[in-house]
């Protein structure tokens, strides 16, 4: 049990084989064999020789007829399913097989070519102990050929077919073709007298030994290997990685060929190879070990580190399993990869080409293999979710990602026809996709915040104070969804601005606390141990319609004498007009705002600082009810009053202080919101990752560049 021995005298010392793959249009120049036939150093000076044994394979003829029979292997590539010669339709005739033969051994061919590179490198790095082998290809003999040509004038023109014939005389014909390449091999070798080199052999192209009903290669094989034999020649062959080809190799020498080396396959196919079996089979049947360096032909090695590392695995395992130094080897190398890499760019492939080089000379030692390439490639796209936020005064839409960035912000004014409202939030919702499309994002859900009740199953509106007529039985997630497949979600903004809270914002890490979101109106959402409440219809949290006054005005809700009538934006300044202007003139401004009472107050306006007082009163009334009943650790106030200043705030903290539960009121923490213009976008998109995208990490970045300002 060994391999096929290096260095046999039998074998004029075949040590490593290398395969040319030519061309007969663009025949091997010196400049380019150059590189198998000696080493080069970095300088570009042969320093050594390499390869000792050159086997030439040209494919196709100039007029493009095969000289060689492509292998079917079925579909498991594993040589398990059926494989057979893929015989050509256009094979070539015994005009093509002069051409092949005058390729060889012509005016300026292969071997003349070989020769001179030989003797020109003699010179400077001295003559090899022996002299190069070639080996040369032998034409398949296509059973598609039904008229191959006479071989001499009067004899029959060869029919490779069956038809008009039975097979053994198919088989006859066949054979009688590659008895007379053979022939002319032979005479055409002993014309030329190459000084530098040693015809080995010649070599079967086709990578297994084939029998059907219409071709019969073992026949062939078996009269032309005694024929080969006799002209003094070796014959050749390099079957692909089968269990088939196995068993052909057991007793490749008595029957068919004198030199076989196993193909591993192991860098072409991704399963069901191994060096370590091809090593052991071709050890035990006493044959070669095919080397392959290239997967694609014009790619280098390191392009993917799973192909490094099968790379590197052939010259490891030349040295774990001893192919390096006791087996003959053939070397599959391509086109013209060693030139590749010797002049390639980056160093790792220029020091393939050296890798090869040792392993050639038996001197290359175990290198570390290249780290393994993740199991599976999975690149995530970054999740962005799509915010759409309906406030009284404005519609705005964001795209957000999983941190609480706003990558992509829009706002128009909000329209007053339900409709209209409608239309612009389907355009802005496919705004956001494009915008995720255009910059890799992937949207990964759709929020909606709005006022009003929402039946969040169903994402519909259910009733509303009044945000605009008619916005009650609205189902918004139904609209969207018609015109996208992402999942929507429809939330109340007060709920959506504690959700936002919660994951993006102050209340990250408290599992109890009730999120305030001063705007036209008062909303609200309450977070008890970690879940929001939500009620049995999610109407829970509506803050801003809890009544501090029993007489107090009507409120839009139904009720009397609601909080959001006096402490919200709308309610100041509905506030301020019905009790304040006898005592000064900001009542009976026009464009009367919450933010002008606010810059009144800053300025020092005592009727304006005691309106503030008034209303954060109200406020802190109706909160401290809240926080008797919920036990907050933390109250965070956001929207666009939220810049209101001292009166507002002192009189809203002091009054939760002095008429919430002592205990209670101790422990509670009450802050601003980190949000200002963009809390309703953060809320909506809050909600859709929360709610859509459940599992998410969320990490704040508290240097995000959101928009700040204080406006509805
Ligand atoms: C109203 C009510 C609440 C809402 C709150 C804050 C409607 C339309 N709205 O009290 O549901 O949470 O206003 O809304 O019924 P904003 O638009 O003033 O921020
Ligand atoms: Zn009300």
């Amino acid at each position: 049990m060994s391999y096929l021995k290096q260095d046999q005298p039998e074998f004029n010392y075949l040590r490593h084989l290398v395969l040319l793959y030519g061309d007969a249009v663009k025949p091997w120049t010196k400049e380019q064999l150059k590189y198998y036939a000696a080493h080069l150093d970095p300088d570009g000076h042969a320093d050594d020789w390499f390869y000792d044994s050159f086997l030439f394979i040209n494919p196709k003829s100039k007029s493009g007829t095969d000289y060689v029979a492509d292998v079917n292997l079925g579909k498991s590539m594993a040589g398990e399913g059926d494989f057979f010669p893929v015989c050509s339709p256009t094979p070539s005739d015994k005009i093509d097989w002069e051409e092949l033969l005058e390729s060889y051994f012509g005016e300026g061919g292969s071997l003349q070519t070989l020769d001179e590179t030989i003797e020109e490198l003699s010179t400077s790095i001295g003559s090899p102990q022996h002299r190069r082998n070639v080996v040369l290809t032998l034409p398949y003999p296509h059973i598609t050929q039904e008229s191959f040509g006479a071989l001499e004038a009067g004899s029959p023109n060869l029919n490779f077919s069956i038809k008009g014939q039975n097979i053994s005389q198919a088989t006859d014909s066949r054979l009688k073709s590659e008895v007379w390449f053979v022939e002319q091999t032979v005479r055409r070798w002993k014309e030329e007298r190459y000084k530098n080199l040693n015809l080995l052999g010649v070599y079967w192209i086709f990578e297994t030994v084939y029998r059907s009903w219409d071709v019969d290669d073992h026949v062939l094989l078996k009269e032309l290997k005694k024929h080969v034999n006799s002209k003094g020649l070796k014959f050749l062959w390099i079957p692909f990685y089968a269990t088939y080809n196995f068993h052909l190799l057991e007793s490749y020498q008595d029957y068919y060929f004198d030199m076989a080396f196993l193909q591993p396959n192991f860098l072409f196919y991704k399963e069901g190879k191994t060096i370590e079996v091809a090593s052991a089979v071709a050890k035990r049947c006493n044959a070669g070990l095919e080397m392959e360096y290239y997967m694609e032909l014009d790619e280098p090695i390191a392009i993917t580190n799973e192909r490094h590392i099968r790379f590197r695995e052939y010259l490891n395992a030349g040295l774990k399993y001893g192919y390096m130094n006791e087996s003959a080897c053939a070397h599959f190398q391509g086109v013209g990869s060693l030139e590749r890499m010797y002049s390639h760019a980056d160093p790792v492939e220029r020091e393939f080409y050296d890798d090869i080089y040792h392993f050639v000379k038996g001197t290359y030692q175990i290198k570390a293999y290249p780290p393994p390439p993740p199991r599976c490639i999975f690149v995530p796209r970054n999740r962005a979710a799509i915010a759409i936020d309906l406030g009284r005064t404005n519609l705005r839409m964001g795209v957000v990602d999983e941190s609480g960035k706003i990558l992509h912000w829009k706002q128009e004014e909000m329209p007053s026809d339900k409709q209209v409202i409608l239309d612009s939030v389907v355009a802005r919702v496919a705004e956001g996709l494009k915008f995720c499309e255009s910059s890799g994002y992937l949207p990964a859900g759709i929020g909606v915040s709005t006022g009003g009740r929402v039946n969040f199953e169903k994402g519909e509106v259910v009733d509303s104070t009044s945000l605009i007529p008619g916005w009650q039985n609205v189902n918004i997630r139904k609209v969207i969804e018609r015109t996208t497949d992402i999942p929507v979600v429809v939330d109340n903004d007060g709920n959506c601005s504690a959700v936002a809270e919660k994951i993006f914002g102050k209340a990250k890490s408290v599992d109890n606390f009730i999120s305030i979101i001063l705007g036209t109106g008062i909303g609200g959402g309450i977070y008890v141990d970690g879940t929001l409440l939500r009620g049995q219809n999610n109407f829970t949290s509506e803050i801003g319609h809890v009544s501090v006054d029993a007489d107090g005005p009507k409120c839009s809700c139904g009720n009397r004498g609601c909080v959001e009538l006096y402490a919200s934006g709308s309610g100041l300044v509905r506030w301020a007009r019905e009790k304040f202007p006898p005592l000064s003139g900001l009542g009976a401004r026009d464009d009367l705002s919450a933010k002008a009472i606010g810059e009144a107050a800053l300025s020092g306006d005592p009727v304006a600082v005691d309106l503030l007082n008034k209303a954060g009163e109200k406020l802190g009334i109706a909160v401290a009810g809240f926080v008797n009943i919920f036990n907050p650790s933390m109250i965070v106030i956001s929207g666009s009053l939220a810049g209101l200043g001292a009166p507002y705030f002192e009189a809203f903290k002091r009054t939760v202080r002095q008429r919430a539960i002592k205990p209670t009121a101790d422990t509670l923490l009450i802050e601003f919101s980190d949000f200002n213009k963009e809390a309703g976008i953060l809320g909506a998109a809050a909600s859709a990752f929360e709610n859509l995208m459940p599992g998410t990490t969320v990490t704040i970045d508290v240097n995000q560049q959101n928009q700040a300002e204080t406006d509805d």
